[in-house]
């Protein structure tokens, strides 16, 4: 009891100090944003936007998408690093000093705005919308066979906060799902697969396969001629996680082979992807421009509060990044 009321009150003096100072490095428009919202959800909070870091001693957090080089060596006093997205690989973790907290963006919306790209992704690939428009564009009235969602079987790769909104979405269609990640996971309506061993069985009978992988040195190139040799053939993708999760020649080695049948593309190895890039007019290939879900000002604002009172509170950092697994 007396534990509890020390700490309890060693929190409430932690949050009545004045707080570390929040540098946000990134669109000056966030930075605006957030520079506005968060000091009326943290009393006394100061957000300054990169470069003007000021006295470097007084920065306690850091909310980037990528580092400006040397920057986290000369901070003093950093007590985490934030992603301003979901994933951290853009973050360069080798320069992370030691011990260092890395968390990354846990937003309602995002997931949000994921699970609203999946789903269009998955029911145009499902209702043939690619092949209309190209018939469209050749001015044919051509019909093809209707097929009953409870007769494809779409499969995400990563059963995070993403992949599971994306799935609970998808379920009231009827669709036969799947998912697949490190640890085994237990959805209801859903066949959960675990690990490498079982990623040859899961890709087995899926029509369509979906991305929703972190990049990690595990996942790199994960997207590759092996995996879409273990796809049936003429099955489709949906690729929104990171650019390098694909293989770019395999892919289209496997399309002009047939044994990929259509992809859905929103991420690049090297964004913006070059007017040049053989993506862009191939007719079996969508491209979008690494917008499945973009971290909004105004929700992630409150994200970015959650947890540096976290942090003041000595409670538990949410969205932590395990340095082992790198996501
Ligand atoms: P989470 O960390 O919540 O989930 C990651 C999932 O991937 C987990 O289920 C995890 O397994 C699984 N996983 C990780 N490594 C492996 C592996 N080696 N083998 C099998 N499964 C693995 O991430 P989110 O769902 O929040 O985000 C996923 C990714 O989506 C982000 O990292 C980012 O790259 C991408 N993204 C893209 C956006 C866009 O606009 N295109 C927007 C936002 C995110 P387990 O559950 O067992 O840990
Ligand atoms: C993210 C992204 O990781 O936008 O959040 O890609």
């Amino acid at each position: 009891m007396m534990v509890r009321a020390l700490f309890l009150s060693l929190a409430t003096v932690a949050l009545t100090m004045t707080p570390p100072v929040f540098l946000h490095v990134g669109s000056p428009e966030r930075g605006r944003i957030w520079a506005e919202r968060l000091p009326q959800m943290i009393p006394g909070l100061e957000v300054r936007q990169w470069p003007d870091v000021g006295d470097p001693g007084e920065i306690g957090y850091v909310g980037a998408w990528t580092l400006p080089e040397g920057l986290l060596d000369g901070l003093p006093n950093l007590r985490f690093l934030l992603s301003v997205g979901a994933g951290v690989d853009q973050l360069d973790l080798s320069v992370v000093p030691d011990g260092l907290p890395v968390l990354r963006m846990i937003d309602p919306a995002l997931a949000e705005g994921m699970t609203e790209y999946v789903a269009a992704g998955v029911l145009s690939l499902h209702r043939d919308l690619h092949h209309y428009r190209a018939a469209a564009a050749r001015g044919e009235w051509a019909h093809r066979p209707q097929v009953r969602a409870a007769d494809r079987r779409v499969g995400v790769l990563g059963m995070g906060r993403l992949g599971q909104s994306a799935l609970t979405a998808l379920a009231p269609f009827g669709f036969r799902l799947s998912g697949w990640a490190r640890s085994r996971h237990a959805m209801p309506g859903v066949d959960c697969f675990a690990g490498q061993e079982e990623l040859a069985t899961f890709l087995s009978d899926l029509d369509i396969l979906v991305c929703l992988l972190p990049l990690t040195p595990e996942t790199r190139g994960i997207l590759n001629a092996d995996l879409f040799g273990a796809l049936p053939r003429g099955a489709a993708i949906i690729n929104a996680g990171r650019g390098a999760h694909l293989v770019e020649g395999d892919l289209l080695a496997a399309l002009e082979e047939g044994q990929i049948g259509a992809a859905i593309l929103d991420v690049f190895e090297n964004e913006p992807l070059p007017a040049d890039h053989p993506f862009w007019r191939h007719p079996a290939i969508e491209v979008t421009p690494h917008i499945a879900s973009a971290t909004l000002p105004a929700s992630s604002a409150m994200v970015v509060a959650e947890a540096i009172r976290a942090d003041l509170a000595g409670a538990p950092l949410p969205g932590l990044v395990d340095p082992k697994t790198q996501y």
